[in-house]
């Protein structure tokens, strides 16, 4: 199967987890995309009560055109579960996120969640961390000296950019560095250098985060808990 329809399938899959009276975090990225409309088919078939918490105004705004009552995560005492997508899983559960911009607030979603579940294509599945450029998200204040001190140690970094070549901002007007690490040994201590530095908002190690991975086979959706 093409990597879009492995992505329909779990997209499709996840909405197994939720039911009535759930509040829902709503991830963000293409796979995402396609739970979030199973999601609104199965609120209007089910006729369910579900709220969803969003992690990125992409995310909200695909959301409100499909008619998901929304409330912010300032304003619900709790999160039942949230659903998102990844850019890489390792063979022990931990993740890369970010690669849509979107890592602070998914972060704080997830954190505030008693469950989360990644959906992927079976292409994310990884041994190791790290090919993935490692997402980092920092305030534009200093950004340039963070970069050169992220460059002295050998982290191939890049900022990342919008079609126009312009620094791309989050949606809370930060800037990204991506980390060209190749392999990322050490994920705790990797994660704890990076949030050590001045002006560092967050990274896109997601540690500890995951309890059930949904992934896309050719055979079908497998589930890893
Ligand atoms: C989001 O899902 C991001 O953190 C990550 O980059 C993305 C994966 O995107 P896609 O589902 O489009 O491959 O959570």
């Amino acid at each position: 199967m093409k990597q879009d329809e492995l992505k329909k399938l779990v997209g499709y899959k996840a909405v197994d987890w939720i039911h009535d009276g759930m509040i829902v975090g709503l991830g963000t990225g293409s796979t995402v995309k396609y739970m979030i409309n199973a999601l609104a088919r199965k609120i209007k078939n089910e006729h369910l009560n579900i709220t969803g918490v969003v992690t990125s105004n992409q995310t909200a705004n695909q959301a409100r055109l499909l008619g998901i009552k929304l409330k912010s995560v300032d304003a619900v005492d709790h999160i039942d579960l949230t659903i998102d997508g990844a850019d890489e899983i390792s063979s022990d559960y931990q993740g890369i996120k970010g690669g849509g911009a979107a890592l602070l607030f998914e972060k704080i979603v997830a954190t505030n969640s008693k469950k989360n579940i990644w959906i992927v294509d079976q292409s994310k599945l990884v041994d190791q961390l790290g090919a993935f450029p490692l997402p980092v998200e920092v305030i534009p204040y200093g950004s340039r000296q963070l970069f050169s001190s992220f460059k002295a140690k050998g982290f191939h970094p890049e900022f990342r950019i919008t079609t126009m070549g312009e620094k791309r901002k989050t949606d809370s007007g930060n800037f990204i560095i991506d980390l060209h690490l190749g392999k990322i040994s050490k994920p705790e201590k990797m994660a704890t250098y990076l949030k050590s530095q001045v002006g560092v908002v967050e990274h896109g190690l997601f540690l500890n985060t995951v309890n059930t991975v949904v992934a896309g086979y050719d055979d079908g959706p497998r589930v890893f808990e």
